[in-house]
Order: structure tokens, then C-alpha cells, then sequence
């Protein structure tokens, strides 16, 4: 709190009225916590969202390219790139691997630039897990 003292002061014949402030109660060591500006801010960090990039069924893509598809663009080893384009052909989709968004991005437009190079329906899409 500010605190003001009058007094007079007598310098050369002439009086003159003098005003001396003081700051008590005042420590500025002392954080109550209650200050705004030093209050601990709640994290605001959200995980990014993932995207899974899925394969669609057609009647004419060959079953070979689609393996070569999961393998080169998904590194999957054969094995596993025959199981999951087998999925695809029996249940119509399949999930190739799950990605962030500008990942998943580009693997749907290379594996769809690449099909139709191949002059292949084949459809590759993503979709948020
Ligand atoms: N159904 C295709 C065929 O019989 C094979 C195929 C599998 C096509 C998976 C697309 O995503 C696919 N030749």
C-alpha cells in the first residue's frame, strides 16, 4: 500500500510543503499465487490425428500387382502383402498401414499415379483412425 507524508521544510527564508511516499505491506519476494500471470496453464496439446490407408476390391486389377503395391509402397514382406491382398479380394477393403495425414496423403496419390500408369483401376483412399 502507498503511504504519503506530509512535512514542511524550512530552506533559505522560505517554507516549503514536502511529500514523501512509502510503499508498505508491499514484498515483492512474496508470490501468493493468486497472481493471474503466474498461474499454471492447463497443457493444451492434442495428439495428432492418423489415417488409415485402405485398399479397395475390383474385378480386374491382377492379384500380383496389388502384392507388388502392399510390398514396394507399404514394405510389407511377401507373405504378408499376399494375406492382406487376399483380405481385399474376399471382404472388398483392406488397410495397408496408418499413417499422419500428409503421409497418408501422399502414398494414396503415388499408389493411385501408379496404378494408372499401370492402366489398373486399382482405388487407394484414406480415412481417420
Ligand atoms: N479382385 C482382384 C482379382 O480377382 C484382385 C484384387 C485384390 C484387386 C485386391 C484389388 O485391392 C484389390 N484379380
Amino acid at each position: 500500500m502507498l503511504e504519503l507524508h506530509y512535512y514542511w521544510h524550512y530552506v533559505s527564508a522560505v517554507n516549503i510543503l514536502c511529500v514523501a511516499v512509502t510503499m508498505s505491506d508491499f514484498d515483492p519476494l512474496d508470490d501468493n499465487g493468486d497472481d493471474l500471470a503466474t498461474k499454471e496453464a492447463k497443457p493444451q496439446l492434442q495428439r495428432p490425428p492418423l489415417y488409415k490407408v485402405i485398399l479397395l476390391n475390383d474385378d480386374f486389377t491382377p492379384m500380383d500387382f496389388v502384392i507388388e503395391i502392399l510390398m514396394d509402397f507399404f514394405s510389407m514382406p511377401e507373405d504378408k502383402a499376399t494375406q492382406v491382398m487376399l483380405q481385399i479380394h474376399t471382404q472388398g477393403v483392406g488397410v495397408c498401414g496408418t499413417y499422419s495425414k500428409d503421409v497418408a496423403e501422399t502414398k494414396v496419390v503415388i499408389v493411385n499415379e501408379y496404378s494408372r500408369e499401370h492402366q489398373h483401376p486399382l482405388l487407394c483412399a484414406m480415412e481417420e483412425v
